[in-house]
């Protein structure tokens, strides 16, 4: 099947000042449209070319199918990780997790904003639903995704730096306490959990 660049679940200027118009032109319009091109060149006439994209991540072996596979989804989670004045704290049965696990939803931005500063080179940082219930946050580099794991993904935040460098230039704090206070889309986290 042929992969397609999904649409933004927002317009391109609806994250200013807080995520550029230009860093949405360069981060949706040519990063993740890369990972769709590459990956629909990279399946043809392959075992991969039957699967949809949830199947060729979790099937792929380390390499090009899964590094774009596993891009074209991740970023797909990350916009819709987002939303226009979001920020703020979850709400319902997840923020009741959140509070079990880190005492409180303070606490719990603080554990994220930590690990997402401290997620060395490029990579994705998430939080996730574990198989008993509970939620924790996990780490992981360059195309890491919980869809190759037993976890749920509730929300994440692309740590690479053409995520922010056009905005925060190398200031990733700045970006990722600006994720947490702005444009976190929290009601996206408690459907998934909840799901
Ligand atoms: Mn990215």
């Amino acid at each position: 099947m042929e992969h397609q660049l999904p649409q933004l679940p927002f317009a391109l200027d609806a994250l200013a000042p807080h995520i550029s118009k230009e860093t949405l032109e360069y981060h949706y319009g040519k990063h993740h449209q890369a990972y769709v091109t590459n990956l629909n060149n990279l399946i043809k006439g392959t075992e991969y070319e039957a699967l949809d994209l949830e199947a060729i991540v979790k099937k792929a072996p380390a390499g090009g199918v899964y590094n774009n596979a596993a891009q074209v989804w991740n970023h797909t989670f990350f916009w819709n990780s987002l939303k226009p004045n979001g920020g703020g704290a979850p709400g319902g049965a997840l923020a009741e997790a959140i509070n079990k696990k880190w005492g409180s939803v303070d606490e719990f931005k603080k554990a994220i904003q930590a690990s997402a500063v401290g997620n060395f080179g490029s990579g994705w940082t998430w939080l996730v639903k574990k198989p008993d219930g509970s939620v924790d946050i996990v780490n992981m580099g360059a195309a890491g995704t919980p869809l190759t794991t037993a976890d749920k993904a509730l929300l994440c935040i692309d740590v690479w730096e053409h995520a922010y460098y056009i905005d925060y230039r190398n200031l990733r704090p700045k970006f990722v306490e600006t994720f947490l206070s702005s444009v976190a889309n929290w009601s996206f986290a408690e459907k998934n959990f909840a799901g």
